[in-house]
């Protein structure tokens, strides 16, 4: 559904299995910190509510998007979780270099997936303006990371049965 029509942190509840026992990785890029750190607070506190614990929330940084394929990829191998949510902001500046880090950062997301161990969810948020960052980080549209806490617990539950 178009994000224009979708607010990003309503779900059904009793649509979640629990997140007792899972094991999840959350990687940050700290660039545009004031959108992916509200994003990242919003995923942990969304992963607790459906209990998960501290203990199994493995939280790191990585300077910017580019590198949350390789945050990703240490999580899958040496982190041992049941899931990852890689989040950042890429925000469209004057060169082409904004195309080049979400292609990039994307792709190698992808290919984590195709792996098919460890899902890889998808928290890059790639906006035109600073205004479009701020609706999904709880603004109008909601917090992308809630919707990120809430697929990786799927995927997970998806692994199992
Ligand atoms: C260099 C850069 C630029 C221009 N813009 C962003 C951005 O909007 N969002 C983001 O997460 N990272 C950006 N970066 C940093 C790159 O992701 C990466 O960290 C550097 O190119 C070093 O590999």
């Amino acid at each position: 559904m178009a994000t224009a029509y979708h607010h990003l942190s309503d779900y059904d509840a009793s649509t979640v299995p629990t997140a007792s026992g899972m094991r999840f990785g959350v990687v940050v890029a700290d660039w545009n910190d004031r959108f992916t750190y509200s994003m990242a607070d919003a995923a942990i506190a969304t992963l607790k509510e459906h209990g998960a614990t501290d203990e199994n929330i493995i939280v790191k940084h990585v300077p910017g998007s580019f590198e949350l394929v390789f945050g990703a990829t240490w999580m899958v191998n040496e982190a041992k979780v049941d899931a990852v949510i890689a989040i950042g902001c890429v925000i469209r500046g004057d060169t082409p270099h904004f195309d080049y880090i979400c292609q990039g950062t994307t792709q190698g997301l992808a290919e984590l997936n195709l792996r098919g161990t460890v899902p890889v969810i998808y928290g890059l948020l790639t906006c035109n303006n600073m205004e479009q960052a701020e609706a999904r980080t709880g603004g109008i549209l909601g917090n992308k990371g809630t919707e990120c806490a809430v697929t990786a617990i799927k995927m997970i539950d998806y692994k199992r049965h």
